[in-house]
């Protein structure tokens, strides 16, 4: 990850650090010594940070071992240390793998439901394909809303990709193949269809996400090649279960985690790593294109203990 995106995901990690680490650092001034209401006192911590009751247990318990193991003291910096190593161990099976293979064109399709920022999200990952030499083409294929395709036209002139709409009621899946067979034709590297996240009811969305996947397979066999559900932080472990609904229909690649920045309670990549079989391959810190970070463990974990140089300043508060 370069040095700017470590940044971003530090800030993005702001409020979760901060109530993280200020919490295990009050907890701390009370107890130099090792004790088993210390440990429950960080599975609450962790439990709050929302990491997940099964992880949250995991994690204490081997702060627990390790610790004894090192005589039974503990400063701020052994704790978060240990932590810091055990989360990134947790996280380390669901960092994303290639984001490379498949295509040209690489098709994404992006689902999830109303508001957790798939639009958003699209233009981000538009805007890093684009970074990387890559000629990108969206889709404009949730046309529930009118809004959603200016949305998405007004992040494709601000970026300076292109992009295939129609009208708003127009069929998806006709969308996602004009989109496709553009960029086959005109020699684009990636494409990213938007979707929408509510239809008439729920039903009817999974079967459009379907056909949706049918109609790019008829032109790229292996096609989509990154299917992203995106994940409001913000919600929680009611995540998880909107990634099990989706799951039931459309088989998904890859979490991209929104909002990151709003929330305290950023531990949820956690429990996703451990509540789901997907990785967390993007994440999202703020409203711009440009806040976006590739997922990596060792970098997230990091991030989750240790500020900006700039904002250590504000630790704590
Ligand atoms: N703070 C913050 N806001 C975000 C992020 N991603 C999206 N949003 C905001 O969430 C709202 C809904 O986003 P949108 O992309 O329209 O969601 P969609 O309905 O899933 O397409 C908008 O106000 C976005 O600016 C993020 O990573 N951080
Ligand atoms: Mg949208």
């Amino acid at each position: 990850m370069v040095f700017g995106a470590i940044r971003k995901l530090k800030r993005g990690l702001d409020k979760t650090r901060n109530r993280l680490v200020g919490r295990l650092g009050a907890a701390l001034k009370r107890e130099v010594y090792l004790t088993e209401g210390f440990l429950e006192e960080v599975e609450e911590i962790l439990i709050a940070a929302d990491v997940g009751v099964e992880a949250a247990v995991e994690l204490s318990e081997g702060l627990g071992r390790r610790l004894r193991e090192a005589g039974g003291t503990a400063k701020l910096e052994d704790v978060t240390s240990v932590l810091r190593e055990e989360i990134a161990n947790m996280l380390g099976g669901a960092e994303g793998e290639s984001i490379e293979s498949g295509g040209p064109p690489h098709v994404i399709l992006v689902v999830g439901v109303n508001g957790v920022g798939k639009t958003t999200s699209i233009a981000k990952l538009a805007k890093w394909h684009q970074g990387q030499g890559r000629r990108v083409l969206l889709g404009a294929a949730d046309t529930f809303r009118a809004a959603a395709v200016e949305q998405l036209s007004l992040w494709a002139d601000r970026i300076g990709v292109e992009i295939v709409k129609q009208d708003m009621g127009a069929d998806p899946a006709a969308v996602a193949f004009d989109t496709v067979a553009r960029a086959k034709a005109q020699g684009f590297d990636v494409v990213i269809l938007d979707t929408a996240g509510r239809l008439q009811n729920k039903e009817g969305l999974m079967r459009e996400l379907e056909k949706i996947g049918r109609v790019v397979r008829k032109q790229i066999e292996d096609g989509p090649h990154e299917t992203l559900l995106c994940l409001d932080a913000n919600t929680g472990q009611n995540g998880i279960s909107q990634a099990q609904e989706f799951t039931a229909t459309v088989p998904l690649d890859a979490i991209f985690l929104t909002k990151l920045d709003g929330t305290a309670k950023g531990g949820i990549v956690v429990a996703i790593a451990q509540g789901l079989d997907l990785p967390v391959r993007y994440v999202g810190t703020g409203e711009s294109a440009d806040d976006f970070a590739l997922f990596h463990a060792q970098d997230f974990a990091g991030a989750l203990f240790e500020a900006d140089e700039e904002s250590v300043g504000q630790e704590n508060s």
